[in-house]
């Protein structure tokens, strides 16, 4: 783990902290039962803000290799809300890029294939690029070619030494995720064909702060994005941010930025940035009460389930994902509080979550054991996950959603 002294975008070093978060397990470091537990590696987290770009960004560095090689168990194929966002952003591209046999697609992250596998459909040449074994390696079963690399200007080298140009590049919920976010820019500015495009989607940073998505603040997200700070990146390698499309349904708000070579700059990017400048996200104020609100989250959701466990009440989770291992080791909430965790992704069960050790379990045990209460943890996928589970609601199960602040549904 490595302090970080100067901004991973500009290389600033008058980086603002505004947020300790203590230290805490890696967020899908699930744990093998029956592992020694004392040796469970917990690493500082803060978050500081960047004056000279709005850059936010964690202030340690936990190494790529031992979050996304070592301990990744991340499956994108387990929402169908999120295939549904893929297919149609992949349809979206076929159609306005005029994509065909002679195209290149390359996706960054490519995960499992979920994504690029839209594109082999259609009969356009791909390449993904994912360190992960275990999700490279379905990509790959699932007829995806995948290069199990972590991507940036040398592979980007390499592959432009082979001949390839992408004439469009994908990089979703990773350009937060890579510890060389310069190299990682410069690479895909090489391997962009001269019109190419470029479609880069991360949470938003407005709406983490707006609606206190603390959780999903942890060591795999090296940074959180603003237009602003993403302009400021962009002109830095000769690329240009020229538009910009939300998801306010998508991992808590989700932007996607199209950058390319030349200045095709819309409106609506000019809109983003001013309003960016007028709520004061360019500026350290806009992340000065956060710290509060995140203790107050934090207390009134260990305070509702403590009443409720006290009322008899028996509460488990839904979804072993990287924020809900946050949420519970943030407002500490172990297995005297929450019993278990119950997730469909089957690498996930039968581990322990980092840092709270809960049972991960299959999602079927709902019906079979009935807990009164389930934290759902995967809030960021609230709708699908509330009408998936309407027997479990009808039957007199509730939900209780933690962010922005405690509710208990339905
Ligand atoms: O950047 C990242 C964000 C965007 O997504 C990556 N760090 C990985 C991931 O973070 P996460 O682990 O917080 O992601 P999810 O996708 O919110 O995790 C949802 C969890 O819930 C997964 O383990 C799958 C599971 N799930 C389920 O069991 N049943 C999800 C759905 C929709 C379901 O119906
Ligand atoms: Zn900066």
């Amino acid at each position: 783990m490595t302090a970080v002294t100067a901004c991973r975008s500009c290389g600033g070093t008058d980086l603002q902290r505004f947020l300790d978060l203590g230290t805490t397990p890696l967020p899908d470091a699930l744990v093998d039962p029956g592992a020694d537990l004392s040796q469970e590696e917990r690493f500082p987290l803060g978050v500081a803000f960047c004056p000279s770009c709005s850059l936010v960004q964690l202030t340690e560095e936990v190494s790529a290799e031992k979050m996304f090689v070592d301990n990744y168990h991340y499956y994108s194929s387990f929402s169908d809300h999120l295939l549904k966002h893929s297919r149609e952003h992949a349809l979206g591209l076929l159609r306005s890029r005029g994509l065909g046999p002679d195209s290149l697609v390359v996706e960054v992250a490519s995960n499992d294939g979920y994504l690029l596998r839209n594109f082999v459909e259609a009969g356009v040449p791909v390449l993904g690029v994912d360190p992960s074994p275990g999700p490279a390696a379905a990509a790959v079963e699932a007829g995806v070619p995948t290069l199990r690399e972590f991507f940036g200007i040398d592979l980007a080298r390499r592959l432009v030494t082979e001949g390839k140009r992408a004439d469009v590049i994908i990089a979703n919920n990773v350009m937060a995720h890579v510890p060389d976010l310069n190299g990682f820019v410069a690479g895909m500015k090489h391997l962009l064909a001269d019109d190419g495009l470029i479609t880069v989607e991360n949470p938003y940073v407005r709406d983490l702060v707006d609606h206190c998505e603390f959780d999903t603040i942890y060591h795999e997200h090296f940074c959180y994005f603003s237009c602003t700070a993403v302009d400021a990146l962009a002109r830095r390698h000769g690329l240009w941010l020229n538009d910009v499309e939300y998801f306010p349904d998508l991992h808590g708000g989700t932007l996607r930025w199209h950058l390319g070579h030349h200045d095709r700059r819309t409106d609506t990017v000019r809109a983003y940035l001013r309003e960016e400048a007028e709520r004061g996200l360019t500026e350290l104020s806009a992340y000065a009460d956060f710290a509060d609100r995140v203790r107050r989250v934090c207390t009134d959701l260990a305070t509702l389930i403590r009443e409720r466990r006290a009322a008899g009440r028996t509460v488990a989770a839904y979804g072993a994902a990287a924020k809900g291992a946050m949420l519970l080791n943030h407002a500490g909430l172990g297995t005297d509080l929450v019993e278990y965790v119950v997730d469909r992704n089957p690498h996930k069960q039968g581990k322990l979550m980092p840092g709270t050790h809960q049972p991960v379990r299959p999602p079927e045990v709902l019906l079979e054991e009935q807990p009164d209460d389930v934290l759902l943890l995967a809030w960021n996928f609230r709708d699908e996950i509330l009408a998936q589970q309407a027997e479990y609601i009808a039957r007199g199960g509730r939900f209780i959603v933690p962010v922005p602040s405690p509710e208990v549904v339905p």
